[in-house]
């Protein structure tokens, strides 16, 4: 590659880098799924066995899991009162090359009866968060609190009603950011509102083998929707600043051989 590609290549990743430096909300988007209703996709059909948007990776939920519209949306939702989980296959491998940071986001609307909690979940042998997973945000309409947790263990709460966006009656966006190079939760997010007060550090030696959501059993008025389901993965930011300082140094390099014309 010669110096103009290199220098071309830092222009671009300068531009890249801006586009989701402070947040871990951003970076490539490697998985997503608005759950759109179309094709072999119908209301009423099975999450289960479909493919994502984004990613070519194929859901596995629940059999209650269906898709759903309310006209203008579509979205996922269940058709009996029981626990929901639905996951794609994500590894942190698999990504390698696109950094050490993966989030999660999810819409979720949290229409339901008393009980009804949902969660972000990154997993392992599936997303039943109190036993495989190993980092997962649960959010919890009836106390009005989320909950960061690894396994059975509590990390963090907060409340909901801290965030002025967030909504009792319609979709609010969470996401969960995990790194685990470093085995270390490094963000959570409720409308774009950076809500945890520090990183966790996991004694977890589980690697991550799937990325998706789950809901308890809430009773019969549950309505509870999922939409807009991503991953991203993005460097640290400790690598997004030797980067930037690369560039630097490639620009000023660049400029120094100008002025010598
Ligand atoms: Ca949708």
């Amino acid at each position: 590659m010669n110096k103009w590609m290199k220098a071309l290549g830092g222009m671009v990743a300068v531009l890249h880098i801006s586009a989701f430096a402070g947040s871990y909300a951003y970076g490539t988007e490697v998985i997503s799924d608005t759950f759109e209703i179309t094709g072999a996709r119908v209301a009423g059909s099975l999450l289960g066995g479909s493919t994502a948007e984004l990613g070519g990776v194929t859901w596995t939920a629940s059999a209650s899991c269906i898709l759903g519209t309310d006209g203008t949306d579509d979205y996922v939702t269940s058709n009996t009162n029981t626990n929901v989980a639905g996951y794609v296959p994500f590894s942190f491998g698999a990504y390698d090359g696109y950094g050490d940071v993966a989030t999660i986001s999810l819409d979720v609307s949290p229409i339901g009866a008393s009980g009804t909690w949902t969660a972000l979940v990154f997993g392992r042998n599936g997303v039943s968060p109190t036993t495989n997973g190993v980092a997962w945000l649960s959010i919890s309409k009836n106390t009005g609190t989320w909950s960061l947790m690894t396994y059975t263990t509590t990390l963090e709460t907060g409340n909901l009603t801290d965030v002025a966006s967030y909504s009792a009656t319609g979709f609010n966006d969470y996401t969960l950011s995990y790194d685990q190079s470093n085995r270390t939760i490094v963000g959570v997010t409720i409308n774009g509102v950076d809500v945890l007060s520090q990183d966790y550090v996991l004694s977890t030696t589980s690697d991550v083998v799937a990325a998706g959501f789950f809901k308890q059993y809430s009773g019969s008025t549950d309505q509870t929707k999922f939409n807009s389901f991503g991953v991203s993965v993005i460097p640290e930011l400790s690598t997004v600043s030797l980067l930037i300082g690369g560039v630097s140094l490639v620009m000023t390099g660049l400029l120094r051989r100008r002025s010598r014309g």
